[in-house]
């Protein structure tokens, strides 16, 4: 069944006095950045996949991924190109529900993100398990357009949006953090648009 009564939660960086990152300017628009396009995704043989330093390896089919507890995460986005769009709510299952029950192994330090289009992202164990992390289907209230990562993407408020990657289908936890695809074209390899870690 649907979870039409999902928690809200918000991330931290909503309660700053200046919520724009040095060298951001807000924007109305929705930018689109895509490596390589629009991969075309099937609902029926959707799969999201985890393995490497897990116990056990599992995925999840498009309708089990939407049994889990929903949640809508209030927050600000920032692309390293200077734009933001502060107040977002996104609308998905927070990566703390999704692993709820995965046993990670102690030598896992980092996460390696992979995605349908073959973009890949990494992410330190600690910044993809925060508690405003989360798969999403959505924003604001609608689906997201395929261009936007439909249908699901990964939601990290806290790191420029390059670490948002899009379209995922694997979480792989690697025992050293190690660059993805952007971080291996010249972006910053954690990328806090707090320190401007843009290159
Ligand atoms: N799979 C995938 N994820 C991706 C990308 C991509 O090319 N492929 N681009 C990244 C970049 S560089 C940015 S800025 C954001 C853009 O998301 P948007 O197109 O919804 O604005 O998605 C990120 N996630
Ligand atoms: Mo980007």
């Amino acid at each position: 069944m649907p979870d039409d009564n999902p928690k809200k939660i918000k991330s931290p960086d909503i309660d700053r006095p200046d919520r724009l990152p040095p060298g951001q300017v807000e924007t109305d628009e929705w930018p689109i950045f895509s490596f390589r396009g629009t991969p075309e995704i099937n609902l029926d043989t959707w799969q999201l996949r985890i393995f490497g330093l897990v116990e056990r390896e599992k995925s999840w089919n498009w309708e089990e991924l939407r049994k889990l507890p929903v949640t809508d995460v209030h927050s600000d986005w920032h692309c390293v190109t200077t734009w933001s769009k502060l107040g977002l709510i996104w609308t998905g299952v927070l990566v703390k529900d999704l692993l709820k029950d995965i046993k990670i192994k102690p030598e896992a330090k980092a996460v390696m993100l992979h995605s349908y289009d073959g973009y890949t992202t990494n992410l330190l164990i600690g910044d993809f398990l925060d508690d405003d992390v989360l798969f999403a289907w959505g924003v604001d209230g609608a689906d997201f357009k395929p261009e936007q990562g439909w249908p699901l993407r990964l939601v990290v408020p806290k790191l420029y949006a390059w670490k948002s990657g899009k379209w995922v289908n694997g979480i792989e936890f690697i025992a050293e953090d190690k660059p993805g695809y952007w971080e291996s074209h010249g972006y910053h390899i954690r990328g806090n648009p707090w320190e401007e870690e843009r290159h």
